[in-house]
């Protein structure tokens, strides 16, 4: 049944006329010239935003320019990165906790009335069921939250809220709750369940802590996002398992032709929980939402959709169906009245389910394999095409009864994209006030359009200007793995630290002259206090005894942008880099006799290299009083 209308929808598409896209720009030589001016950074020259994309299963955030394209730098997020030892020194590798991976998928810029305040990058990981902060003053991740409880498979995360009051997420996979119960798979549809969690963020700190959670069916919930204007308060999220299929999903999930989006009124549910209305589960407050009405609606949306987008006015959310060669448009208002009016076509487990013909505005036909949509803040919509490979333009309702008899008119142009677009960004389009000037598509597969590098192909990124009536791409760039989602920001929107400023290093480890650096022996325990500047530690000299615990903390005390060095142990598997201004710590057992040097492994003066010491390990018996004894183990320093 699936194949054929699957293949019904092709059909249909190729008499639309809908699967070849526009050819692909910049072929005449004045073209070419067009496009590489308009995305040339000439040297010397600084990029307009910022590319912030998620790099998948790697762990990490890349950051980019626009329009150059150009890699940036990379924040590593949930895998150790020894570039800047993130995941060797102590406070990263305590972010990290147990994992040393994750799944990035969707960034999100927190909000101040519906527009980037430029203050964090929200990211999530699908694996490990977490959400990380990323400060844009350093450029750093802050903090790892999760695994969140109740939750398996944080994919529908991370959407912020207007004001960043909640960072909203839900789950794609579903499994026996609380966690750490055990059901048979078979036992699927009575046994499982999803959930859809409010991270409550400290407004002025950012911290965030798991606020409340609603249980839901186990439906594998998709891509989401947050509602604003007309919409403020409310969510929505796409599933693509209404039929609770627990095994060959492709077959088994894939039969309805809708299934069931959830509608969301998450300040409904914060009151529910404040008028004690919830339960607890593994710690957190659960609402369930067929014992507490107005929490959660369900809206039919066809077929296997993926991307669900609310445009800047927040009274438009547009839902993409891999399977159905449309976007479905919902209007808000509608959907309000819907429930005003009770307008349901059923319910399912308590959880009305509104009419689709009364919530929604149109399909329009944008081709093969619709994922997901933006918007440009002019009335228009940009959809990314998995099958046809390439982005569609679209105009937003309000639409003439001409184009409402006739959606086909409704779209406005395609660009060919190369290939197989996942998700693609527009500026500020998640927000009140999208900067609409460049789209980037981020296409999976590359097909060879780049030199040969064996048979893994990078993934490929396109920029496309969007400011005209027809779309213009003008450059490409290779990526990492993998870029999802990313988010852009207008470089003189936010003014990162250059320093970490000495009065604000609260590390009570810190030191700052040669008179306070020590090397003190307590029992087993040897800690160290170093100070670094070009180009030397001090003290250059640490010696300890065989089976010690070592902590050293390393101050460098330069208040200098880009005076970066480094801390790598010989044998021990430890290096990290300590900014101008920052204290870093490792701790690691000393269990090989020997003297192993340590070295500054980044490049930061003509003396770099000079830049080394010496931790002796001595074997019981041996080495200095201070070493074998107990107080005042030797240091060089003083
Ligand atoms: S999903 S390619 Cu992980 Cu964002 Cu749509
Ligand atoms: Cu310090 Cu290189």
């Amino acid at each position: 049944m699936k194949t054929t209308i699957t293949l019904n929808a092709i059909a249909l598409a190729i008499a639309l006329g809908l699967t070849s896209c526009g050819k692909q720009t910049g072929t005449s030589q004045a073209e070419r010239t067009a496009n590489a001016v308009a995305s040339y950074v000439a040297p010397g020259e600084k990029d307009e935003y910022y590319l912030f994309y998620s790099g998948g299963h790697s762990g990490q955030v890349f950051v980019a320019g626009i329009p150059s394209l150009r890699h940036i730098s990379t924040i590593p997020v949930f895998a150790p990165y020894p570039g800047t030892g993130y995941g060797f020194d102590e406070e990263s590798k305590k972010m990290l906790g147990d994992f040393t991976w994750g799944d990035v998928h969707h960034p999100a810029l927190s909000q101040t009335n519906s527009k980037y305040d430029g203050r964090w990058l929200f990211v999530n990981d699908v694996a490990n069921n977490r959400i990380a902060r990323i400060d844009l003053r350093d450029f750093k991740t802050h903090q790892i939250l999760g695994p969140i409880p109740n939750s398996m498979g944080n994919h529908g995360s991370s959407f912020v809220t207007e004001n960043t009051e909640y960072i909203l997420c839900a789950t794609r996979f579903s499994v026996p709750l609380p966690k750490g119960r055990v059901a048979d798979p078979k036992d699927y549809e009575k046994e499982f369940n999803g959930m859809v969690s409010g991270i409550k963020v400290d407004p002025q700190t950012g911290e965030m802590k798991v606020g409340w959670q609603i249980l839901t069916p186990p439906f594998d919930w998709d891509l989401g996002s947050t509602g604003k204007g007309p919409s403020s308060g409310w969510a929505f999220w796409t599933n693509y398992n209404t039929a609770m299929a627990h095994d060959v999903l492709e077959v088994n999930a894939t039969q309805k032709d809708r299934d069931l989006c959830a509608v969301v009124n998450w300040r409904a549910a914060e009151k529910a929980v404040a008028d004690g209305k919830a339960q607890i589960m593994d710690g957190v407050p659960i609402i369930d939402p067929a014992k507490v009405p107005r929490v959660l609606y369900f809206i039919p949306i066809g077929k296997s959709p993926h991307g669900m987008d609310t445009d800047p006015t927040g009274k438009w959310i547009v839902a993409g169906g891999k399977l159905q060669p449309a976007t479905t448009v919902l209007n808000f208002e509608k959907v309000q009245a819907a429930i005003n009016n009770k307008t349901f076509e059923g319910e399912f487990r308590g959880v009305p389910i509104l009419k689709y013909e009364a919530v929604v505005e149109g399909e329009v036909p944008v081709g093969l394999g619709p994922l997901h949509t933006q918007f440009d803040g002019r009335g228009f919509a940009y959809t990314s095409m998995f099958i046809d490979s390439c982005i569609v333009k679209w105009k937003m309702p309000p639409w003439s009864d001409e184009e409402k008899r006739d959606l086909t008119k409704a779209v406005l142009d395609k660009v060919q994209t190369h290939f197989s677009t996942g998700h693609l960004v527009v500026g500020g389009s998640d927000t009140a006030h999208p900067y609409g000037k460049w789209c980037v598509a981020m296409n999976k597969l590359s097909a060879g359009r780049h030199i040969n590098v064996g048979p893994a192909e990078p993934e490929s990124s396109q920029l496309l200007d969007i400011t005209g009536n027809k779309m213009k791409m003008v450059a490409e760039a290779y990526t990492e793995p993998e870029p999802h989602f990313a988010q852009i920001l207008k470089v003189s929107e936010i003014q990162p630290n250059e320093i970490y400023p000495k009065d604000e290093n609260k590390n009570p480890n810190a030191v700052w002259d040669k008179d306070s650096t020590s090397v003190i022996r307590t029992g087993n325990q040897v800690v160290a206090k170093l100070t670094a500047i070009r180009s030397r530690y001090t003290p250059d000299r640490i010696d300890a005894q065989l089976g010690d615990d070592l902590i050293v903390h390393v101050t460098n005390i330069e208040q200098t942008r880009d005076m970066i060095h480094g801390f790598g142990l010989a044998e021990h598997n430890v290096n990290f880099t300590i900014e101008p201004g920052e204290t870093k710590t490792l701790n690691i057992k000393l269990t090989k006799p020997g003297v192993f040097p340590f070295y500054c492994t980044n490049f930061c003066s003509a003396l770099h290299q000079e830049m080394q010491g010496y931790l002796v390990v001595w074997k019981p018996g041996e080495g200095p009083s201070g070493a074998s004894g107990g107080a005042g183990a030797t240091g060089g320093g003083k």
